[in-house]
């Protein structure tokens, strides 16, 4: 008589129709290794791709060889050692795909995505949705199915597996379900153009993500992030040549939104495509230094390799880069740990992060002009929020430094003048090793703020010592807005106050209608407060009508999404965006549009130009929100926060 209560439960609670597979201890598994998406699976057979797919168990090592190994659920070829994430199916649109998949795992599973994408007009507001539902292959135990389909949606797309326990119910199972060995069963599907010859040289980075619990306490720290099935400082290693053009494709299978940031260089989104086949009307010809890669979409992003070095590209949430909130666990002694104390080097972060080396041109010489000089003390102050400290970088002012223990909020505006020859003498005056980065600029290697990283594969820098200085180096190319902030920290040092803007202006340029917005956290831990220009309750703005102002916002948080509008009443007024990342947009780029951005991410600057028409109250109001994307948590995540700037529109003056 049990049966009936099991059924009950089973249909009650759905988690538990997730199968545990064969429980075997990971160590007793074949190793996977490591996908870098130089070749495609399968072969052409009379214009038709063959590709022999089978689902294995195999034990994962996203954190290097003495990492921990896990149980995961993988995509393989026929005949072929098993590697993470799975092989890649690249055609043209139009060629015919026949896929034979077999299931060599204990459990019954569903595959959901080997099909075509149609192209898409419309922009579906669940993309997910719209990509995966009613679109599932199902293979028992030991069974073996064979799929056809031709696509014809060109983009960067993904399929994936789930396994399902018997007695399993296609109505309750979830469309994709994270957590347990089926995080790695994921793998690329990329349909070039049809008039396209692919670039031999572009390079698929597949984000993933691992959490051991089918649903993780909180969004902060169980998730962990891989790209191409490591994590930082274990991903793949890339290397150009001064001159490079870099073409790369990043696909986010993973349940979660990225910013992702790239140091020093402006690239350029060529393609932005959601897992349904809708193509987001990108602009091209934007330079950005940060682009949003949501879940269910992909990038295709082009840069030149210009400056030699030691260059990194990451996500900009703190939780997926940070070792303080991304641990990377370790079997043995340092199982579970997070930063390792003392660490200045690359050991300072986990996750979301790849890097790469540009070799220099034969008879680069640095240059050895007279520099106008910076100084900039990190300062630390103990026992500001509550027991926490606070830190602050502030710039010295005359012969004499400040005390160690200056901060302020915000911390102090960095103006230089574009194509002037500076330099910035970092002095860090607090207790922990430091890195400081100069976002969005462009810049040398060695100045780039990466501990452990910056500099070049002979020589690179490390975190900045306690009582230690770094001489940064910056001739800036170009005027915008920009922001410095601390890099590598092994704690929440960012919120505490280690951020603040960085101005570029042109000698001939009236800077007095600029109005700065920097929008940070303050205060200690991983929920610090929402601040503008380092006031949690920001003083009201005063303008004229008639006056244009050119707006720059800069969002430095570890962690969340804002979402800016300009408001009169109910009504939303409008603006003309004229730069992103600190690169003035093309002028056929600039348009008037409403004054109203949803997804304005972390690691991302902007300038608006806007007049008030009239005497009056406007209202500039910031949304902070914290991204669940499409995945579950125990704990429930933050409710958003809203702050209303008043902006008091006084008559024009005559
Ligand atoms: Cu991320």
């Amino acid at each position: 008589m049990l049966r009936p209560v099991v059924l009950a439960l089973l249909v009650a609670c759905p988690a538990v129709l997730r199968s545990q597979s064969t429980g075997k201890d990971p160590g007793q598994l074949a190793r996977a290794g490591y996908e870098d998406y130089r070749a495609a699976a399968g072969r052409m057979e009379d214009g038709v791709l063959r590709v022999r797919l089978e689902a294995r168990e195999a034990a994962w090592r996203p954190w290097g060889d003495s990492g921990r190994v896990i149980r995961a659920h993988v995509f393989a070829e026929a005949g072929v050692a098993a590697k993470v994430p799975g092989p890649m199916i690249r055609v043209r649109a139009g060629t015919p795909v026949v896929v034979t998949l077999r299931n060599t795992l204990a459990d019954t599973l569903v595959v959901r995505g080997l099909r075509d994408r149609r192209p898409r007009t419309e922009g579906p507001p669940l993309p997910f949705r719209t990509a995966f539902e009613g679109d599932s292959l199902v293979l028992a135990p030991g069974a073996t199915a064979e799929v056809r389909f031709t696509p014809t949606a060109p983009g960067g797309y993904y399929y994936y597996g789930n396994t399902v326990a018997p007695g399993w119910d296609r109505s309750l199972q979830p469309l994709r379900r994270w957590g347990g060995p089926d995080d790695a069963l994921t793998a690329p599907l990329v349909v070039d153009a049809p008039d396209e010859t692919p670039d031999p040289r572009e390079r698929v980075f597949l984000i993933t993500q691992w959490a051991d619990s089918l649903v993780p306490e909180s969004y902060r720290e169980t998730v962990r992030f891989q790209i191409n099935g490591r994590s930082w400082p274990h991903t793949e290693r890339l290397t150009y040549a001064q001159g490079d053009t870099v073409r790369w494709r990043v696909i986010n299978p993973s349940a979660l939104f990225h910013p992702m940031h790239l140091h020093g260089f402006y690239f350029a989104v060529d393609q932005w495509n959601r897992a349904d086949g809708f193509q987001v009307p990108t602009a091209g010809r934007r330079a950005r230094v940060t682009q949003p890669v949501p879940p269910a979409t992909a990038i295709r992003m082009t840069f030149v390799a210009h400056e030699p070095g030691n260059w990194l590209y990451h996500c900009h949430l703190m939780r997926h880069m940070s070792s303080a909130m991304q641990d990377s666990p370790h079997d043995g002694p340092n199982a579970g740990g997070h930063t390792p104390s003392g660490a200045t080097g690359v050991d300072l972060m986990a996750g979301l992060a790849l890097g790469f080396t540009v070799t220099p041109a034969p008879g680069r010489v640095a240059s050895s002009a007279a520099r106008r000089t910076l100084r900039l003390h990190i300062g630390k102050r103990e026992r500001a929020f509550g027991d926490e400290p606070a830190y602050g970088f502030v710039l010295q002012d005359g012969p004499v430094p400040p005390a160690p223990d200056s901060v302020r909020f915000p911390s102090s505006p960095i103006y230089l003048t574009r194509g002037e020859p500076s330099a910035i003498v970092v002095r860090n005056n607090a207790d922990v090793a430091l890195g400081v980065h100069w976002h969005g600029l462009e810049l040398e290697s060695r100045s780039d703020g990466v501990a452990g990283w910056s500099g070049n594969p002979a020589r690179t820098v490390p975190a900045i010592p306690p009582g230690d200085s770094l001489v940064v180096r910056i001739t800036p190319p170009r005027a915008g807005t920009f922001m410095y902030h601390v890099h590598s920290e092994p704690g929440h040092q960012l919120s505490q106050g280690l951020y603040g803007q960085f101005t570029v202006v042109d000698p001939d340029r009236d800077a007095e209608h600029d109005r700065f917005f920097l929008l940070g956290s303050l205060g200690a831990g991983a929920d610090a407060p929402p601040a503008v220009n380092g006031l949690l309750d920001p003083e009201p703005l005063e303008l004229r009508a008639g006056t244009t102002y050119r707006f720059r916002f800069m969002h430095i948080t570890p962690d969340d999404n804002r979402w800016v509008t300009l408001r009169d009443g109910d009504s939303t007024l409008t603006w003309r965006v004229v730069a992103h990342d600190g690169a003035d947009s093309p002028p056929e780029l600039v348009t008037t549009t409403p004054a109203d951005l949803r997804l304005f991410a972390t690691g991302i600057t902007f300038d608006a130009l806007f007049t008030p028409e009239k005497p009056g109250t406007l209202t500039l109001r910031i949304v902070t929100e914290r991204d669940r994307g499409l995945q579950q948590f125990a704990r429930p995540i933050p409710p958003p926060h809203t702050m209303n700037i008043p902006i008091r529109v006084t008559a024009a003056t005559r």
